[in-house]
């Protein structure tokens, strides 16, 4: 017996499924094909970007391995075992213990193997090496505060820093092809450290010292947020990263030194009143919604 349904809910139904897939069709620029080949990936720009962007496309490659295996055993089921004859009753076996013994270690064989994967690519991204760079990043409600500690592009002892504001979004200058060292922290609540170009992020945490290294490899404008509901005015906590040749990083940092950014900016006017956080900020700087 076929399945029975009124004309209106079938037709519904085939939009429901049409729909979806002519709207995605109907918005494809070249760059939006571009994604569909990374598998809506960004294009990586950080030396650890590609083992991430290659490990989110073989693990599609393995989740539809075994979605095409599965729905082929239930198909085949469906079929084979099929009722003939409304009288008839199916053989009935309690078990089979060759089965489910296979159902019970497949499972694990293939977690393992992913395990292994994702073991490897963390690995690869979470390597520290001796930057040549370090850049204090403080995450504050609402902004961000970029420290560039006594950089060898300004005299090697000389920190300066940038502060945004939720009205004003900060920009972080990098050197293209040199390697940084990023030091996260925060005076008030959990925030996170996310340049989706970069394929990393990293919670910044009040009280600990989350610190990761990577080398932008290609010059550009990238977008960067906070990924961690973080209050009222999360969604400004917006920054702009440019990954620029080293001598204009080097006069983006002159530039900062004359303006007077010069000293180690924690963040936040209540950096120094708040009980068990870190008080040795030699500059106050306030941003505005922190009060
Ligand atoms: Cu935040």
């Amino acid at each position: 017996m076929g399945l029975q349904l009124p004309e209106r809910v079938r037709k519904v139904g085939v939009w429901a499924l049409a729909a979806p897939a002519l709207l995605a069709l109907g918005a494809c620029s070249e760059q939006d094909q571009d994604e569909w080949s990374r598998l809506a990936m960004p294009e990586g720009a950080s030396d650890r970007s590609a083992s991430v962007i290659e490990f989110w496309q073989w693990t599609w490659v393995a989740a539809m391995a075994v979605g095409i295996l599965t729905w082929g055993l239930i198909l085949y089921a469906v079929v084979r075992f099929r009722r003939r004859d409304n009288n008839e009753i199916p053989v009935q076996t309690r078990y089979n213990l060759p089965m489910e013994i296979l159902y019970t270690i497949a499972p694990v064989v293939v977690v393992l193997v992913f395990f292994k994967f994702v073991i490897d690519v963390q690995e690869d991204v979470t390597e520290e090496v001796d930057a040549e760079h370090t850049i204090a990043v403080v995450g504050q409600q609402w902004s961000w505060t970029f420290n560039y500690i006594e950089d060898e592009a300004l005299d090697g002892q000389t920190s300066v820093y940038d502060v945004g504001t939720p009205a004003e979004i900060p920009t972080l200058y990098l050197p293209v092809g040199e390697s940084v060292r990023f030091e996260l922290s925060s005076p008030d609540v959990i925030h996170s450290f996310w340049v989706p170009a970069f394929t990393y992020k990293l919670d910044v945490v009040p009280g600990r010292d989350n610190a990761f290294t990577m080398t932008p490899e290609r010059e550009g404008t990238f977008a960067g947020k906070c990924a961690e509901l973080c209050g009222t005015y999360h969604s400004r906590m917006l920054f702009n990263v440019e990954v620029v040749s080293p001598e204009e990083y080097a006069e983006r940092l002159a530039a900062l030194e004359e303006q007077g950014n010069v000293g180690v900016a924690k963040g936040g006017s209540e950096v120094i009143t708040q009980d068990g956080l870190d008080i040795d900020s030699e500059v106050d700087t306030e941003t505005e919604g922190s009060e």
